[in-house]
């Protein structure tokens, strides 16, 4: 009978121990934003980021944000950013514009940069929701997206040094 298949797992780990960051923040909702920040900067400590690895920019409102993380996502600084806002459901479309075209923005950074860029952005109907997902009383957003920010840079430095001889191979072969 045929052996069973081992995959090699490709996997980030959970040090962020030389790793850099960017947090770019919107102060619109500070008061929620600002709780996400703190929560997201807790998780890159445990990690073992350090103060010198890791900026934090602010930003007027969620619009600004994916124009700001695609500078700095550009400047080739950082091994992932964090983008942080709250959107909160108001009477007109505007909600809907804003997270769309947010959610949109921040996409194009991580693709156009290959910077990956954790989109922690709260889209809300009512500020309890906002207030349930920021650790006021409970779970914080923040803490995930710090924790998803030092996956995906471990596993960017895995799959960049593990593809590589990849495309060398192929060079040969051709
Ligand atoms: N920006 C937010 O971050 N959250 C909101 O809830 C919000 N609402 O409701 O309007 C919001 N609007 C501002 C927007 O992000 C821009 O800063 C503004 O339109 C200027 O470009």
């Amino acid at each position: 009978m045929a052996e069973r298949l081992e995959p090699t797992e490709i996997a980030g780990s959970w040090s962020a121990v030389g790793l850099r960051f960017a947090l770019v923040v919107s102060r619109f909702n500070s008061f929620i934003t600002e709780r996400l920040l703190r929560s997201a900067l807790d998780a890159l400590e445990r990690g073992g980021a350090t103060g010198r690895d890791v900026d934090v920019v602010h930003v007027p409102g969620a619009f600004e944000l994916p124009l700001t993380a695609k500078k700095l996502a550009a400047s080739g600084r950082y091994d992932a950013l964090i983008a942080i806002g709250c959107v909160l459901r108001g009477e007109t479309a505007h909600y809907e514009y804003v997270c769309a075209e947010t959610a949109r923005g921040l996409q194009l950074a991580q693709m156009d940069t290959g910077v990956p860029v954790v989109f922690c952005v709260l889209t809300c109907d009512t500020l309890e929701q906002a207030i349930a997902r920021a650790g006021v009383k409970g779970g914080n957003k923040g803490f995930e997206a710090g924790l998803g920010a030092i996956e995906m840079a471990q596993l960017s430095r895995k799959l960049r040094s593990q593809t590589k001889p990849a495309a060398a191979a192929q060079r040969r072969r051709n």
